[in-house]
């Protein structure tokens, strides 16, 4: 089956790789990214986005690949002239990334709704492909932690190191999905679902009125984000133990996401204990950008197979 129209659900580091290779992989207009905007915060004043700058920064080839999240050849004099006053240091924002923190900011608080600002920076930096946040409202994910109550998502990830144990999820918001959303799912031929945290970065997205409903009608493939028992990157493995009381692996990812998936890409080697769901083992850590592209287009080919 020709994919003219691929949906892809995305956190930020891992899904923003995964968008970049689906986006030279398919033609531009046939891939729309929703993005989770679970991890917004306000932070000195400033709006930020952290997945919707990360997919932005990746799919624009300005991102830096090394961190995974700013931009390339970054400086932080801001940040050092804030810290001599002895203000808050524990977010550490680019002297170029400030740009976006302080446009997006004056542009919502002129009005402006968060995807069209998403649209106006996207078509600025040359990104063909069409990335919607998952929501134009505030939708914040909140850590339910073990011993020091609730926690706000940044503050646990990074002013905490993601260190206090977690006991659940929560949203402080159920806001409806951004325009375009739900007709997007709606078109789609195919559903894929990044290496993103199923927990922080894609259950924000599908508790979502109506997403879940509009899903179930199309053909959904998962990229599993754990290989052979770890996280490439993020407090994934901890969390799933945590959160669902079973050792990290694909096929904890597999039965998280249940009947709403037709398909799933795994590591070689985690293809066990995982039923009820195709799987397409490979290489799946992506290293380079030729690794990115070449998980896209297997993980395109398998759903093309599966849907005949
Ligand atoms: N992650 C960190 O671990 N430390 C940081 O100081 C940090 C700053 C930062 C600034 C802008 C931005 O868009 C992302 C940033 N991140 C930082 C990453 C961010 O916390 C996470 O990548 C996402 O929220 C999880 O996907």
């Amino acid at each position: 089956m020709k994919l003219e129209r691929v949906v892809a659900l995305s956190g930020g580091v891992g899904g923003g790789r995964f968008l970049d290779g689906l986006a030279r992989e398919l033609p531009s207009a046939a891939l729309t990214a929703i993005v989770n905007t679970g991890d917004d915060f306000e932070h000195l004043g400033l709006y930020v986005c952290p997945d919707l700058d990360t997919v932005m920064y990746t799919l624009a080839a300005v991102g830096d690949e090394l961190r995974g999240w700013g931009l390339a050849g970054e400086t932080f004099a801001a940040m050092a002239m804030l810290r001599q006053y002895g203000g808050p240091d524990w977010f550490h924002l680019g002297d170029r990334d400030l740009a976006t923190h302080l446009l997006r900011t004056a542009e919502l608080r002129r009005g402006e709704s968060l995807s069209a600002i998403t649209t106006r920076l996207c078509g600025a930096l040359g990104i063909a492909v069409r990335v919607l946040p998952m929501t134009d409202a505030p939708c914040r994910t909140l850590v339910e932690t073990v011993d020091e109550g609730t926690l706000t998502f940044q503050d646990w990830l990074v002013r905490r190191g993601a260190r206090p144990a977690v006991r659940g999820i929560r949203w402080d918001a159920r806001p409806p999905p951004a325009e375009g959303v739900l007709e997007a799912i709606g078109a789609a031929d195919l559903v894929l679902i990044a290496p993103s945290n199923p927990y922080v970065s894609i259950d924000p997205i599908l508790g979502l009125d109506g997403v879940r409903a509009a899903l179930a009608a199309k053909p959904v493939v998962a990229v599993s984000p754990i290989v052979h028992g770890r996280a490439v990157k993020g407090p994934l493995a901890t969390m799933i133990p945590a959160l669902a009381g079973v050792a990290p692996s694909a096929a904890a990812i597999a039965r998280h996401y249940g009947a709403l998936l037709r398909g799933i890409v795994v590591e070689r080697g985690d293809e066990r204990q995982i039923e009820g769901v195709a799987v397409y083992a490979t290489d799946t850590v992506m290293r380079s950008r030729a690794d990115r592209q070449r998980l896209a287009r297997e993980t395109l080919a398998f759903a093309a197979e599966l849907l005949g």
